[in-house]
């Protein structure tokens, strides 16, 4: 039976179920978030402003206290989780724009890094905008890149990384590309939290993508470069 106390979510206005879902997401309750994406939904929000508005802002506020020794990891993960929850939901709705097949991307978070929910929300986005993803996870060192790029024919390779100490990874690589001379075969796109442009061009990246809209459009506007240059 319900607690007294509980607060029905269906009876807070937008603003208000918004912030509990920060706080939910922060007390990692998957039911929570799951119920009221939901909700904001059937409100006729759209996917991406839930996406943005609700989720990857209230795991901002987590990050921060992570950052500041206020969460730690048992925490995190917990939001983490919760997070994913609400991303299932999204996932089909954001892919079902009906656009053209704009290319396909291969994705990964380098290799000594776990973290996913990044590269996961870019690779929906990514999908919702009519390109091809296989994802292929975490923790990948240089063959599982190799690999992945040569059996799928991708057009992009995209990679992730969110640790000083891992963002390094992603020049071995590029350069691993370049020692096989196959570099130029791909659109190299990276991102991260630690990420800049300025590691970006540094490592060689064609570009470096702040967040999963600019990601969208990094890909749309270079995939339209290539087939240009290519039909010239
Ligand atoms: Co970790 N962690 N973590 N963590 N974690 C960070 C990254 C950290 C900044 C927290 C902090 O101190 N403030 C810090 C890194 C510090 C640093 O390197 N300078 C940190 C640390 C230290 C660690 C551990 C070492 C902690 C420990 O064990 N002591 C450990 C490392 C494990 C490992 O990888 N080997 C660790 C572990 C974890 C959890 C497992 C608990 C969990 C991950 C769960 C999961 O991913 N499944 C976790 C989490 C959740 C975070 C924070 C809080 C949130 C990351 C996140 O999901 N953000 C994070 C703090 C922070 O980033 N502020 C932190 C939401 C997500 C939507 O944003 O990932 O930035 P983001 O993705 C964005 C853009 O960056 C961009 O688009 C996305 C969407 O807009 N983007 C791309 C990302 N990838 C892209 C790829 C592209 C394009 C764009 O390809 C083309």
């Amino acid at each position: 039976m319900a607690d007294e106390d509980d607060i029905i979510l269906s009876e807070l206005d937008d603003e208000e179920l918004v912030q509990q879902m920060h706080d939910d997401l922060y007390d990692g309750l998957k039911e929570e978030i799951e119920e009221a994406v939901n909700i904001l939904i059937a409100r006729g929000w759209t996917p991406y402003d839930v996406l943005t508005k609700a989720l990857v802002a209230g795991m901002t506020v987590v990050g921060n206290d992570f950052r500041d020794g206020i969460l730690f990891v048992p925490e995190v993960l917990l939001a983490a989780n919760a997070m994913k929850g609400g991303m299932a939901i999204l996932k089909p709705l954001l892919a079902e724009t009906g656009a053209p097949r704009m290319g396909k991307m291969v994705i990964g978070t380098v290799k000594g890094d776990i973290h996913d929910i990044g590269k996961n929300l870019v690779a929906m986005m990514m999908e919702g905008a009519g390109f091809e993803v296989v994802d292929i996870g975490i923790n990948n060192p240089v063959e599982n890149y190799l690999d992945a790029l040569a059996r799928e024919e991708a057009d992009i390779l995209g990679m992730s990384a969110l640790l000083t100490t891992t963002m390094p990874y992603m020049k071995v690589v590029i350069d691993t590309l370049k020692e096989k001379g196959i570099r130029d075969d791909y659109i190299v796109l990276v991102g991260g939290a630690p990420l800049n442009e300025e590691f970006g061009r540094a490592i060689g990246a064609d570009a470096y993508c702040r967040d999963a809209a600019v990601t969208v459009e990094m890909a749309k506007a270079m995939v339209a470069r290539k087939h240009n240059q290519m039909g010239a």
